[in-house]
């Protein structure tokens, strides 16, 4: 079977990875065993995932090009998990996996920072670092595509103010199927492909930097206490995930609210810190120093890592809304991290200018919130701080809606994202990938 997968539209250099982790329910399973979709429109239902669904089965007929028949002769191309099956990215089948979850309390900025986040990946790899950065599969990605567009071309006018609305802990994100005979919702993945593009210099390393990323929006609502569910297991990515980028919204906390009132002169033009401006500002009722204990709780637990063992996947504390707490930051200047050096044909990643910001966001927490530095550095073996702007700017407060709320609203026009990227360079770096060149101290001077 594995020559069959591979004869149709994958270069020939590309071998079958033996084993596969189902992005889904992250069950390991010999890429022997993998299912394919029926496309029969006959074949309607499938044990797992109920009557609406097309069937999956494991094939034994193919045509000549190589490509799975189901039972009416249909070829077939989709591929799917035995054990919960739903549907696996096909580039997961030869590239290596890179699982991030992104984490933190409701309204703390995920789904902006992640919509933020892609849109710059897909310009800047290619650009930089002569990479493709691309949908694994772009069904499967629809939600993010969306997110994209709203947030950054508009549907049709980019002066026309849009949100991106609270991500659901239900709906379209998530998919329900049987496991273990139970009923169990599981999380969407959105997954994308990373592969050197022909300019790419280091044609030797092709191997070695092509992967499918995967990664998780959830409701911040799932992070939090008692949330987490055996037929529920939305969130579990966690103990799967090789790097787990924590988002910590500043603007919801009191002490840095208070700390930035003092700092500016000026009023704060933002209506998440100046209450003032009114608007429909959205908070998590639970500190975010126990969203950040319980997670941490969770991955312990799923990990089977005893209670004084430390997390050795990175983390990367994301201090988002940037914009807003800039001047507290009191940070020198703040380029991005990666430029030509003269050693390498291509951009090299500046791991230590990151680092020094660390030093100094890490400083302002302890601070400003130091129990929430002693959570994190007490439980993981490599934490690093880096702060980001998903929008570059304050939202403005839009005219009430069918509630009588304001909302708080973006014109894609104007948005500017600041170091969005820098969270993903650095988790792959963390966790001893080779996704981008890192540039040397020397070559930094
Ligand atoms: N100033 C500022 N506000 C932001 C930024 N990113 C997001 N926001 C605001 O933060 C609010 C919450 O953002 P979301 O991305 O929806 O938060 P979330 O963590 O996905 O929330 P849940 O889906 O409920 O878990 C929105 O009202 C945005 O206007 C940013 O970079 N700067
Ligand atoms: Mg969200
Ligand atoms: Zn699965």
């Amino acid at each position: 079977m594995s020559s069959t997968i591979s004869s149709s539209n994958t270069p020939s250099r590309m071998k079958i990875k033996p084993q596969i982790s189902c992005p889904h329910c992250w069950h390991q399973f010999p890429t022997d065993q993998i299912l394919f979709i029926s496309e029969s429109p006959d074949l309607l239902g499938d044990l797992k995932l109920g009557d609406v669904e097309q069937l999956r089965f494991l094939p034994y007929r193919f045509d000549l090009g190589g490509a799975a028949l189901d039972a009416h002769g249909i070829a077939c191309h989709k591929l799917a998990c035995p054990n919960c099956h739903l549907q696996v990215p096909r580039p997961l089948l030869y590239t290596p996996s890179f699982f991030i979850s992104i984490a933190g309390a409701p309204a703390s900025g995920k789904s902006y920072f992640f919509a933020s986040m892609i849109w710059k990946l897909r310009k800047i790899m290619p650009r930089d670092f002569y990479m493709n950065f691309t949908d694994a599969d772009p069904t499967m990605n629809k939600r993010i595509r969306e997110y994209e567009t709203k947030q950054f071309t508009g549907n049709d006018d980019p002066n026309k103010p849009v949100a991106i609305e609270k991500t659901d802990i239900q709906g379209d994100i998530y998919s329900n199927t049987l496991i273990d005979g139970h009923l169990t919702l599981l999380a969407q993945p959105f997954s994308f492909t990373i592969s050197p593009l022909p300019t790419y210099p280091f044609r030797n390393k092709a191997e070695l930097v092509s992967q499918t990323v995967c990664m998780y929006d959830n409701a911040g609502e799932s992070f939090l206490p008692g949330a987490d569910h055996a037929t529920q297991p939305v969130t579990r990515h966690l103990a799967a995930s090789d790097a787990i980028l924590f988002l910590f919204d500043p603007t919801q906390d009191l002490r840095f609210k208070n700390a930035c009132k003092q700092e500016y002169k000026q009023p704060i033009n933002d209506p998440q810190i100046n209450s003032s401006l009114g608007g429909n500002v959205r908070r998590s009722d639970t500190n975010q120093s126990t969203v950040l204990t319980e997670m941490i709780a969770r991955i312990k637990a799923h990990t089977h890592l005893a209670y004084n063992e430390k997390i050795k996947v990175p983390l990367i504390i994301v201090l988002t809304k940037l914009d807003a707490w800039f001047q507290l930051a009191k940070f020198p200047h703040y380029k991005k991290p990666w430029k030509q050096a003269k050693n390498i044909p291509i951009n090299g990643y500046n791991i230590s200018r990151v680092e020094d910001y660390s030093l100094i966001l890490r400083r302002l927490l302890l601070d400003l919130i130091p129990d929430f530095v002693g959570i994190a550095e007490s439980s993981v073996e490599k934490v690093t701080y880096i702060a980001v702007s998903a929008t570059g700017s304050a939202p403005e407060v839009g005219e009430p809606d069918k509630d009588g709320k304001r909302p708080l609203l973006y014109r894609p026009a104007n948005i500017k994202p600041i170091w969005v990227e820098v969270p993903f360079f650095h988790a792959q770096t963390m966790a001893g990938k080779y996704c981008v060149p890192l540039l040397s101290k020397k070559a930094d001077k």
